[in-house]
Parts: structure tokens; C-alpha cells; sequence
């Protein structure tokens, strides 16, 4: 089959009580588990921060998370820190099934975020997920996951971008909406030719 299920960031610092906890995050876990027997491949990726990661408000002198700050790539929002390399917050969400074809992580460099799943965010550096991809005959795409309007939405930008006939199940994600963020990604997958379901 040649149809992957992609589960963005079902973890525990995305979820109630998380320390970057979006609305609702563990509300998701059933549907997507009950969604994996239904696709050829199931990846999941994980946010996998260093301590002291350029992304974290704390690491930069006078500013709070959701501060905007300007990095070398371009504007990029401070978090709390969150989902750092081996802690509980890091790991997924305990009720998420874990048998997958492929565990991608990302936002490991110190000094560059990736909210998607291809690219980080200076736009350029891959992260390795296209190649898995097409060397499975992969061709088509369902994303699921956290948040709905960062690293959902990057994902499913950059899959439609790289050719991947690209959809996006709703009701299986839910996002952070930071001044609009949330409209503003449904606007940008949809104008990149995701599909919204
Ligand atoms: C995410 C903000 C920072 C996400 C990850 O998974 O949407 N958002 N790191
Ligand atoms: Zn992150």
C-alpha cells in the first residue's frame, strides 16, 4: 500500500498538564490509534529539543514564552521549553500506540526549530522523512496529530509542496492558536492543495 499515516508530536508536553499543552491534545490519541491498522506505513515523529534550545524563551535574555524573535532563518516564536531529549514530557502520550514503521525526531540542531516534518525551519535542511518516503513508493499522505497550526500545519505544507497527495483529518488534531495562527493555517493548507477532512 502505498498510503502513510503521519501522527505529528503526540507527546506528553503537547498534552494537558504538558509544559506546551494545547487544548485538548489528549483527546486525540483514540481516533488516531484506531486510524494506524488502516494505512501501509505509520510514522510518528517526535519534538526532540537539546536543553537551552534556541526555540526556548528561556534562552534568550528579557523575553517570555510566545515573544517573537528574529533568528538567522527568520522570525521564529520563543516557547517554554518543552519536549526536551529523553525527558517524560518528551515522550509520547502513554495511551499512543508505539508500533510504528518509523520514529522521525526533530528539532535537534541547538540553533534552527522544525516545525515540520521535512524541513526545519531555515526552510532548507531536510530531515530525512521525503527519502524514507519515496524509497517506500509512498505517494499519499494523511497527517493527524499536534499542534493544528505549527507543526501540522508545516508538515502538510511542505508534503504537498514535495508532491505527496496530502490530507489532513481535523478532528484527529488540535492546535495552540496564537494570534490567529489557527486561521491563518487552514488558510495556507488549503492554498498549498492539502486536503481538510
Ligand atoms: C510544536 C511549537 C514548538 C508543535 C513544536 O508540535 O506544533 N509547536 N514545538
Ligand atoms: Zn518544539
Amino acid at each position: 500500500m502505498s498510503e502513510a499515516l503521519v501522527v505529528i508530536d503526540v507527546q506528553n508536553d503537547f498534552c494537558p498538564g504538558g509544559a506546551l499543552a494545547v487544548p485538548e491534545g489528549d483527546a486525540i490519541v483514540a481516533a488516531i490509534n484506531a486510524m494506524m491498522d488502516r494505512f501501509g506505513a505509520v510514522i510518528l515523529t517526535q519534538d526532540w529539543h537539546p536543553g537551552g534550545h534556541s526555540s526556548f524563551a528561556t534562552s534568550h535574555d528579557g523575553k517570555a514564552p510566545y515573544d517573537m524573535t528574529v533568528m538567522h532563518y527568520g522570525d521564529q516564536v520563543l516557547w517554554p521549553d518543552h519536549c526536551i531529549q529523553g525527558s517524560d514530557g518528551a515522550a509520547f502520550h502513554p495511551d499512543l500506540r508505539t508500533d510504528a514503521d518509523l520514529i522521525i525526531r526533530k528539532g535537534c540542531n541547538p540553533q534552527i526549530d522544525s516545525y515540520s516534518a521535512f524541513f526545519e525551519n531555515d526552510r532548507t535542511t531536510a530531515t530525512g522523512l521525503d527519502g524514507y518516503l519515496k524509497s517506500r513508493g509512498i505517494s499519499t499522505l494523511t497527517l493527524v496529530g499536534l499542534a493544528t497550526d505549527f507543526c501540522v500545519h508545516y508538515s502538510a505544507v511542505d508534503a504537498a509542496k514535495l508532491g505527496y497527495a496530502t490530507t489532513v483529518v481535523l478532528d484527529a488534531c488540535r492546535g495552540i492558536d496564537l494570534d490567529g495562527s489557527m486561521a491563518a493555517a487552514l488558510d495556507a493548507m488549503r492554498d498549498a492543495g492539502v486536503t481538510l477532512a
